[in-house]
């Protein structure tokens, strides 16, 4: 189901239109209502009258993550204090957290974005969403939550952990769709078999998993233990959270809300617009926002637009999955790797769980060491010493033709990587440089 065609299946002539006009007065807003976006616009020589096309929002100046921290917790808001009916923050563990404040408006639209995601997946109000992400300041439990209820679902409030109760409420209630990060689906349904439960022979048959990286690999994993089809969805606390992007049932890239959040992938070195197909960072324009509105956000996340048309109807421009993050990119005796390349190099190998680790050390000879853990399937495990042998160097050989760097790998027992409720982490830097 579409869950707003006029929106989501616009004719590109007049989503291009409406995006225009709600540029035009974003800029007029912020450069007479935030003091931080007019001396940057001062800065350039620019004003709200020198845009007068939607190309011209090149020439409009970036945020960035910096820019949200220097003025913590209020310096970019909009509107008066008084207007703003939520918070939310940045999951980030370090450093100063970024914050979203959201007012009446604001709230509403997220429900509509996330009611657009639920319906991408499948969902109608005849579904029960068993709703695990986080609730509190993270932006994934009340945003999944906004968007249940904009779709006239019923939601099931759960956060995330408790596993125990997870698995009971899941049985008890019937609830048909999950949504969580892809790890914590990963860790339920482990602990599922352990408690013996065919989570296939349960009424859940889709899932909305993000807000970490993940694979094909793992989304295949989910959809066979679940006997589900699972989605990929997209968000930042800085946008809005969830519901910046999503899949819709043919699985083909993420289609991006696009009369909400103006996309544009630009060249993180140079700050150059990139072509549509080319790789680069993500950038974000948020263009009804009112609370803490943002012209050209660099997300630092790495991934590639495609305007051609999906199977599905909507006719919004779609996403790539995630390629990584400008950030999170490793370098690695000088080269540079992403985990999610060391991800997929791993879904080739069979005999491997998308359970890993990846340890970075500097030896004594001041050269950089890679440890990758690697979990092996139980059956695996319990086989001759000699199979895991050749399974183990079978995996380092793959890993040094795709990455270029070698890899020392370590293969561990099934569950014996840490499990997340939340964001997983993969990769372990000790590192001191
Ligand atoms: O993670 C919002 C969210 C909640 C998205 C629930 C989806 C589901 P933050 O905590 O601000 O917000 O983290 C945002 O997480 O810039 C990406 O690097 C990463 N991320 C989010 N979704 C995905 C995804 C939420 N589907 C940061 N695939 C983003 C890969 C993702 N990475």
């Amino acid at each position: 189901m579409i869950f707003n065609p006029e929106y989501e299946c616009m004719d590109e002539e007049a989503r291009k239109k409406l995006q225009f006009a709600r540029l035009k007065n974003l800029v007029e807003k912020l450069y007479a209502d935030v003091p931080f976006y007019r001396k940057k616009l001062d800065a350039m020589e620019l004003t709200p009258q020198d845009i007068g096309s939607l190309e011209d929002i090149a020439r409009l100046p970036f945020t960035i993550k910096d820019d949200l921290r220097e003025t913590y917790p209020y310096g970019l808001l909009a509107c008066p204090l008084a207007e703003i009916e939520e918070v939310h923050m940045s999951s980030g563990t370090t450093g100063i957290p970024v914050v979203d404040a959201y007012t009446k408006k604001d709230i509403e639209t997220w429900g509509e974005a996330m009611a657009r995601t639920l319906a991408g997946a499948g969902g109608s109000r005849n579904d029960t969403v068993q709703n695990c992400y986080g609730y509190g300041l993270f932006t994934g439990g009340l945003g999944a939550h906004y968007g249940a209820k904009t779709l006239g679902a019923n939601v099931i409030p759960m956060s995330a952990g408790n596993t125990q109760r997870q698995l009971m409420v899941m049985q008890s209630f019937g609830s048909t769709i999950l949504t969580c990060t892809p790890s914590y689906a990963l860790f339920m349904a482990e602990e599922a078999e352990e408690a013996g439960i065919d989570l296939k022979q349960l009424p859940l048959n889709k899932g909305c998993f993000g807000a970490e990286p993940w694979s094909e690999n793992m989304r295949r994993e989910i959809e066979s233990l679940y006997g589900m089809h699972a989605y990929d969805i997209y968000g930042l606390t800085e946008i809005i959270g969830p519901g910046v992007a999503f899949e819709c049932e043919a699985q083909a890239g993420l289609h991006i809300n696009e009369d909400l959040f103006y996309p544009e992938i630009i060249d993180p070195a140079t700050g150059k617009v990139l072509p549509d197909g080319e790789k680069g960072e993500l950038v974000f324009t948020t263009l009804t926002k009112e609370g803490t509105p943002l012209l050209r956000y660099r997300t630092r996340d790495v991934t590639f637009l495609r305007r051609d048309r999906c199977s599905c109807g909507r006719t919004t421009i779609r996403m790539n999955r995630l390629f990584g993050r400008t950030d999170d990119m490793l370098i690695i005796r000088g080269v540079n790797v992403f985990p999610s390349q060391i991800e997929q190099a791993l879904i080739e190998i069979e005999g491997t769980d998308p359970h890993y680790l990846i340890v970075i050390t500097r030896g004594s000879n001041h050269l950089d060491e890679v440890e990758l853990q690697v979990e092996v399937k139980r059956e695996f495990f319990s086989d001759e010493t000699k199979n895991l042998e050749s399974l183990r160097t079978k995996i380092e050989t793959v890993m040094k033709s795709k990455l270029m760097i070698g890899v020392k790998v370590k293969l561990v027992e099934p569950k014996t990587i840490e499990r997340s409720m939340g964001k997983s982490k993969r990769v372990l830097d000790k590192r001191e440089i």
